[in-house]
């Protein structure tokens, strides 16, 4: 229909001179104060912004430095993103009106028009460029690991539990001081300071798990050979206890493969450390710096396997049918 129409002309025709242009210059100020002061608002309230959305979907309530560094870059990403929204949503909108079909006459034509196509193309990229940036600074940050971590923890983790080593030095080459390890009765517990940086050192027994506290908004896998994988905390900011899960699918017992982290004040963690290399289990450890023995955030799993549910028949392998 289109090509057929002898009055199309495929240029941008400038309105500057037509009698409502004034008024629509005034209106696009007006637009753009608009939009100025909604980015400046949302920028010196950006905090208050992202707790009053429910994080806009992040977790909240996150333990360490590294966590709140990620929580914000989402947060100003949720905004740059709804400002953009925004912005398009209005133009859609403005266009349905302003725009719509009046008669039988066709629209003025703006294809080729070059500097709206430069605009389009260059804005996008402008727009990821500054994403980017901002998520390259913030993962570097998190990923940032020290010269010398006031604690080194290692995370070994097996078909379905944890052992935690607590460590003299970093590397396979330092040697444990004190070590936790879980049992299908007793959740292991980690016991661990506020007020210091912590380096944890992953390493597996048999296939690939994954260490992850929810709290701290971060979980890396654990790898067995001889990849040892790391990652470092700067601090823990609320004592307390966290649950700690596998977030790796490694076998029948994934669900169940739990552990606790406990968050205590260096003075009494350092006591537990002592209390530790005295030759005291955990749970005596914990008990004498006044903390819960077990875990209070989860329980042991229950197998619920015995010869009469799970292989009633006492078939031999291999014999099924
Ligand atoms: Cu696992």
């Amino acid at each position: 229909m289109v090509a057929g129409n002898s009055d199309v002309r495929p240029v941008a025709v400038r309105h500057d001179a037509s009698p409502g242009a004034g008024r629509r210059r005034g209106a696009g100020r007006v637009a753009g104060l608009g939009l100025g002061a909604v980015a400046l608002l949302t920028t010196l309230t950006g905090c208050d912004v992202g707790a009053a959305f429910g994080g806009f979907g992040w977790p909240q309530g996150g333990i360490t430095p590294e966590s709140q560094r990620m929580y914000d870059l989402w947060i100003a990403s949720c905004i740059a993103a709804l400002a953009v929204g925004v912005f398009v949503w209005g133009l859609i909108f403005w266009c349905v009106v302003r725009y719509r079909k009046r008669g039988n006459t066709l629209p003025v034509q703006t294809r080729y028009n070059l500097p709206m196509e430069f605009l389009y193309t260059i804005a996008p990229i402008l727009i990821v460029s500054v994403l980017f940036y901002y998520t390259a600074i913030v993962q570097t940050d998190v990923n940032r690991e020290s010269e010398n971590p006031d604690v080194t923890v290692e995370v070994v983790a097996f078909k379905w539990n944890w052992q935690f080593n607590y460590r003299d030095g970093q590397g396979v080459e330092a040697n444990t001081v004190a070590s936790t390890l879980g049992t299908s009765e007793v959740i292991p517990v980690l016991v661990l300071p506020t007020q210091r940086s912590i380096r944890f050192e992953e390493t597996s027994r048999d296939v690939i798990h994954s260490f992850w506290v929810p709290e701290m908004l971060f979980k890396r896998d654990v790898f067995p050979g001889n990849v040892r994988n790391t990652f470092e905390v700067s601090e823990l900011r609320t004592e307390g206890a966290y649950v700690g899960r596998c977030a790796e699918l490694c076998g029948s017992y994934h669900a169940f493969m739990n552990f606790e982290l406990r968050v205590v004040s260096p003075e009494r963690y350092d006591q537990f450390l002592a209390a530790k290399q005295d030759g005291s289990s955990t749970q005596e450890a914990l008990q004498a710096i006044g903390e819960e023995p077990y875990a209070v955030t989860t329980r042991p799993f229950e197998t619920r396997r015995t010869t009469s549910n799970f292989n009633p028949d006492n078939a031999p392998a291999g014999s099924g049918s």
